[in-house]
């Protein structure tokens, strides 16, 4: 799942009050992890991670989600298809954390491509 820092920065500054530069990114995964958390059980169902990644993007890029599937449905059935390991219909922190470092590895590879 594609996540910009930079953003979330922003946004928990704004939202949570919290010095976000001061963060380790590994702190920042985890307080955008529960800021989505909304029922405190330490997964994300579909719900959930529909809010945090509609949550992050610019107003042009939401309307490009709407096209995708008026409902974000899609979407999160690809996030749930490539990071559900274990295949439940929930992302752990675990699934989420690796979910980040899959996407992390995939950047790298691509910019050394260039
Ligand atoms: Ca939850
Ligand atoms: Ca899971």
């Amino acid at each position: 799942m594609y996540v910009n820092f930079r953003h979330i920065n922003e946004h928990l500054d704004g939202v949570a009050k919290m010095n976000a530069s001061q963060m380790t990114q590994e702190e920042l995964e985890f307080h955008y992890f529960k800021l989505h958390d909304f029922d405190n059980n330490t997964m994300l169902d579909g719900l959930e991670i529909f809010k945090a990644l509609t949550h992050l993007l610019p107003y042009d890029d939401q309307d490009d989600v709407q096209k995708v599937d008026p409902r974000g449905k899609n979407i999160v059935d690809n996030v749930l298809k490539e990071d559900d390991i274990d295949d439940d219909g929930y992302l752990t922190y675990a699934e989420y954390v690796l979910a980040r470092r899959r996407e992390e590895m995939r950047e790298e590879l691509r910019s050394k491509d260039l």
